[in-house]
């Protein structure tokens, strides 16, 4: 399989979890301004959304959608526990908290990597919105280690990757000390080592 990505984008959560699930990956860098390819083929071709993460499998299909690129991912290596089998209930509960970071973390933190976004948004966006979320995941991880229970998920690997970019647009954390402490204890796992080499910003 290929994944396209962008290093320390939310490409990387598919990465970690690819890594999680021992599964070995081509990877390919999109240059996400021009949407253009190290091989200077236009990435529009391969996503015509032109955002990272895409998935190639090995049959040639193409999946995108982070959060889906991870279940399918998880999905392959059900021994991993990244993700439980359809018809346990504890699954829905990882894509309760995926679906949260997708739609709630995710995509409320866009606004500070784009450099266009106005101030005044920005502000906003520092100050309420995202304060919003990270209260709720603080006040979650005084009930558990990891986002879904006692085991990382998908879910995980996910608000790993977005929380990390706090510290890319100098937005302190501190005031969310289990949020802090959840970031220190992924960023210790091997697979999260293994693809932060040479990643800034986290
Ligand atoms: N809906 C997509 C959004 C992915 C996304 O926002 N990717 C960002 C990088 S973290 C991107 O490609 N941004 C460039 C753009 O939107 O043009 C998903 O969930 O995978």
């Amino acid at each position: 399989m290929k994944l396209y990505q962008v290093p320390g984008a939310c490409s990387t959560a598919s990465r970690i979890v690819l890594e999680e699930a021992a599964i070995p990956i081509d990877l390919a860098n999109v240059d996400l301004r021009s949407k253009i390819l190290e091989d200077g083929t236009s990435y529009l071709d391969v996503n015509p959304k032109g955002q990272v993460p895409a998935l190639v499998l090995d049959d040639g299909q193409i999946l995108t959608e982070a959060a889906v690129i991870m279940q399918y991912v998880a999905d392959q290596a059900p021994a991993s526990g990244l993700l439980p089998p359809p018809g346990n209930f504890a699954r829905y509960r990882v894509l309760e908290w995926t679906n949260y970071i997708a739609t709630e973390l995710h995509k409320t933190f866009s606004p500070l990597n784009r450099p266009n976004t106005p101030a005044e948004y920005r502000d906003q966006t520092r100050a309420m919105f995202l304060p919003r979320v990270f209260g709720v995941l603080d006040a979650r991880l005084a009930d558990s280690s990891y986002l879904a229970g006692e085991t990382f998920t998908i879910a995980d690997a996910y608000a790993f990757v977005v929380l990390g970019w706090a510290e890319k647009v100098e937005l302190d954390l501190s005031a969310w000390p289990r949020i802090v402490a959840y970031l220190q204890r992924i960023s210790e796992r091997p697979s999260v080592q293994k693809v932060l080499q040479g990643v800034s910003g986290h």
